[in-house]
């Protein structure tokens, strides 16, 4: 691994980096950077900079950027698979770990590394396979990405001796031994409980994505949404119940698989990952209602506002940071505009992005009233076939863990404490409020 171009740009980067981060500490620890309200305390710490990554920013209203650039900018600049449309996801770990742009031949030593490190051990299948048919998949995906937590190098080096300058590179380690495995846990999970148990072997020339198109069964150009997907999915700062859980577990020391298999167990939940699966069930019971006609726009209006009144969200709309249409909604929606306009899912969600976002407005409690990621995702897994929806917040696990792994490996390089923020009790916040 020492010899990889991967390895010698990250190691360059760190050494230059790490002097910024100590004078910040040292001679600029004690300038302010926000003030805390009540509100915050209370509302889930809402908007508290507290947090520090470089590898992704984002801003609520042009949404997020990797490494400085937006999702259209890495789409055109990454390298790509010969004659596919998407790039390599491969090469997204590259930029989220280096800062830099890789060159294709920079991105397939990584591809050579992840073909190498993909294979997964027999007692992760048999873990699987102990595991009832009827759990969910992102509970199964947690498990298997803990059960592995033996391979760890970063643990083997906790025990072995640790020295803080170096554990990054432990890190490096498990990261490149986890990523590789991601898909391929999803597939033999996929295949396991919805394909009759009837698996797919990894085909030595695809990519992270290509295989796992392939090993899904499912045919070109799926390899370009699986790519797309990833992409999209992986990084989100690092505030988002996913990558903070991920970021929290690994300041105490834990090792990656413990803090993957965490951010996880995150990202399963109804308001946040899990919001994909919610907005196909949504969909698929209007659409039952409807006996398979496209609603009218005042039908849908009725939906909508039943959901409201009923006192659940409309998932798949609004966000905690951003304030208008998401782009990773947009560039899922070009897509869906190339490739599947007729498609009658489309066609609902295409009606929703209509009739949603003034309903929001006018009911007046989301902060936000325009679609998120997840209003879009399910219905072009949908319309290649991946019609089961509890799989589709593992499709986000595997892209959100390229962020976190990268995120990990620099809060390590950077020596980034352990995260203890304080508590107050409401007698003490009433007093603050002078109520007392
Ligand atoms: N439908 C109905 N009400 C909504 C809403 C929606 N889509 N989005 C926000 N609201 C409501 C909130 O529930 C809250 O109501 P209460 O005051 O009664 O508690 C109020 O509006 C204010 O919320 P907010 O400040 O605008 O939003 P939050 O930062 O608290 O929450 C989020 C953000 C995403 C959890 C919320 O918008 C939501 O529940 N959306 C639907 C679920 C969803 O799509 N989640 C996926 C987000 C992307 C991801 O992480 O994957």
């Amino acid at each position: 691994m020492d010899n990889t171009k991967l390895f010698k740009t990250l190691a360059k980067k760190i050494e230059e980096h790490r002097p910024r981060t100590t004078k910040l500490l040292k001679e600029y620890g004690d300038v302010k950077a926000d003030e805390v309200k009540i509100r915050q305390i209370i509302g889930g710490m809402r908007g508290i900079k507290s947090l520090v990554t470089d590898i992704s920013y984002l801003d609520p209203f042009e949404g997020i950027r990797y490494r400085g650039m937006t999702l259209p900018e890495v789409f055109e600049k990454l390298p790509k698979p010969e004659g596919r449309e998407y790039p390599y996801v491969e090469g997204l770990f590259y930029l989220l770990l280096t800062g830099e742009v890789p060159t294709k031949e920079e991105v397939l030593e990584v591809v050579e590394i992840f073909k190498q490190n993909r294979q997964l051990p027999q007692y992760v299948i048999d873990v699987l396979r102990a595991m009832p048919r009827d759990s969910h998949p992102m509970a199964m995906f947690a498990t298997a990405v803990v059960a592995m937590q033996r391979e760890s190098e970063f643990a083997k080096f906790y025990k072995e001796g640790f020295n803080k300058m170096e554990a990054w590179k432990y890190m490096l380690k498990d990261a490149l031994n986890i990523l590789p495995k991601l898909p391929m846990l999803a597939a033999y999970i996929y295949r396991m409980i919805y394909k009759g148990d009837v698996h797919i072997p990894a085909d030595e020339n695809l990519d992270f994505g290509g295989n796992f198109a392939h090993m899904l069964g499912i045919d070109k150009p799926y390899d370009d949404v699986a790519r797309m997907y990833f992409i999209i999915h992986a990084d989100h700062e690092s505030g988002n119940v996913s990558a903070h859980t991920g970021h929290l577990v690994a300041s105490a020391l834990s090792d990656a698989y413990y803090s993957i298999s965490a951010m996880l167990d995150g990202l399963a939940g109804p308001l946040h990952g899990l919001a994909n699966q919610e907005v196909l069930r949504w969909i698929q019971g209007v659409r039952e209602k409807m006996g398979d006609k496209l609603p009218t726009e005042e039908e849908m209006k009725k939906f909508v506002w039943d959901t409201l009144n009923s006192g659940q969200v409309i998932p798949g709309f609004g966000h905690a940071v951003l304030r208008k249409t998401d782009p990773r909604y947009t560039v899922q929606r070009e897509f869906a505009l190339k490739y599947m306009k007729d498609d009658i899912l489309f066609k609902y969600v295409d009606l929703l992005y209509k009739v949603v976002p003034p309903i929001l407005e006018e009911q007046g409690k989301a902060k936000n009233p325009w679609p998120n990621v997840d209003a879009h995702s399910g219905v072009v897994q949908w319309f290649f076939g991946v019609k089961e929806y509890d799989f589709y917040t593992v499709l986000f696990g595997i892209g959100r863990s390229i962020g976190v792994l990268s995120n990990i490996i620099w809060d390590r390089a950077l020596g980034y404490p352990i995260e203890r923020p304080k508590s107050l009790t409401t007698d003490m916040l009433e007093e603050i409020a002078g109520i007392k």
